[in-house]
């Protein structure tokens, strides 16, 4: 557990040099990061979280035309094919999503043009302490140590919103000349919600329940958009993009670009995850976890650093309403009586995430924990 919410450490001249003092917490963009020829201590990782992967994840490709097609048989075939992975790892790839192509390729180009703005016009959007919306460098505002090497900028989307929440939030934070960005993430998001409630209906397939059960249980919720962009590092071995963590969230789906950096960990080792332009891929989260009673996998995973290359990854997380009790459904097998977590909503677990404890490998496990002395029954 990670308890070093708080002051950062960088020393003054660090800070002055790059001209950031005014906003209360260092500001760390990729600018600041490629120039380090030596990576500063808060950005080197212990070096159990640091062992190199050994070879690729032999994560399923799931086709889905048959799915949307609303072709029985290879709806569950398709269903099979996840309950593999979800009983192992969680981890697979979609093919022919239906998504097209040309609009994850302007999302990347979108991450781009944002990323590559001077660090004061990025600080329009930054993220504000205890808030979830917003651009943020290396998560400096939050922890001390164990820095990630990257930037990201994340946004809620609510299908339910008469307003085009996305487009606003570019407009009301960086400005009108954004508009264009907010629209193809505003499209984005809504294909991306489309697909997770596909998804849950294939998970409810596969574990032989209501097949629109959970579909409809994540139908009004508001979910969350991250866009992550990580600079090349002259010391890859020492730093990591992300820190190995379990999502919180129920389900998550991830566009990488060609230069790869996934990486899971399963069977005591670490995998690389193969990047591929037509697909997606997916894990499940923490939430869906409980949601199964933990029957299916939420695994560790993380982002690795290259040497010579900047990299991106397009994530959009899954989460129900906040107010929603998240409890196994009644019909699935074997849950009576049978509880491996109690009931809990999503903002007491985004709560216990954000102002409490750093998602790692026992998030659930400790928040569990946390909930059970915070809500004596
Ligand atoms: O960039 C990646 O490949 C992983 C990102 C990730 O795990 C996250 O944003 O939570």
């Amino acid at each position: 557990m990670d308890s070093s919410i708080g002051s950062t450490i960088f020393s003054p001249s660090q800070l002055e040099l790059h001209g950031q003092r005014d906003y209360g917490f260092p500001f760390v963009d990729s600018s600041f990061l490629q120039k380090q020829t030596n990576i500063p201590a808060e950005f080197t990782w212990p070096k159990g979280d640091l062992v190199n992967s050994n070879g690729e994840l032999s994560e399923p490709l799931v086709d889905l035309e048959g799915f949307f097609r609303g072709d029985e048989l290879a709806t569950q075939q398709a269903a099979r094919i996840i309950k593999t992975a979800c009983l192992s790892h969680g981890f697979f790839q979609v093919i022919n999503h239906g998504v097209d192509s040309r609009l994850i390729t302007a999302a990347h180009d979108h991450v781009d043009k944002f990323f590559k703005l001077p660090v004061s016009q990025k600080l329009k959007a930054r993220k504000l302490p205890g808030k979830m919306w917003g651009y943020s460098g290396a998560h400096a505002e939050r922890f001390a140590s164990k820095l990630p090497w990257k930037e990201t900028l994340s946004f809620g989307y609510d299908e339910k919103s008469l307003d085009p929440i996305v487009v606003n939030f570019f407009k009301s934070t960086i400005g009108n000349d954004f508009e264009q960005t907010g629209l193809i993430y505003q499209k984005y998001c809504e294909a991306m919600k489309g697909i997770s409630l596909a998804i849950m209906e294939l998970l409810a397939i596969s574990l032989g329940i209501d097949r629109l059960h959970y579909r409809k249980f994540f139908e009004d919720g508001c979910s969350i958009m991250r866009c992550n962009y990580y600079p090349p590092c002259k010391e890859p071995g020492l730093a990591l993009g992300t820190g190995p963590h379990c999502d919180p969230t129920s389900l998550t789906i991830l566009h990488q670009d060609q230069v790869g950096g996934l990486e899971v960990f399963t069977n005591n080792r670490w995998k690389t995850v193969r990047p591929r332009h037509d697909a997606l891929v997916i894990n499940i989260g923490e939430t869906f976890m409980a949601l199964s009673n933990g029957k299916y996998k939420s695994c560790l995973h993380r982002a690795v650093v290259n040497r010579y290359k900047e990299r991106k990854s397009l994530a959009f997380f899954l989460c129900p309403q906040g107010d929603k009790i998240v409890r196994p459904p009644p019909d699935l097998p074997c849950s009576q009586g049978n509880r491996m977590y109690p009931d809990f909503t999503w903002s007491e677990l985004l709560e216990f995430t954000q102002k409490h404890y750093r998602a790692d490998t026992a998030t659930l496990e400790n928040f569990t924990k946390w909930l059970k002395s915070s809500k004596p029954s």
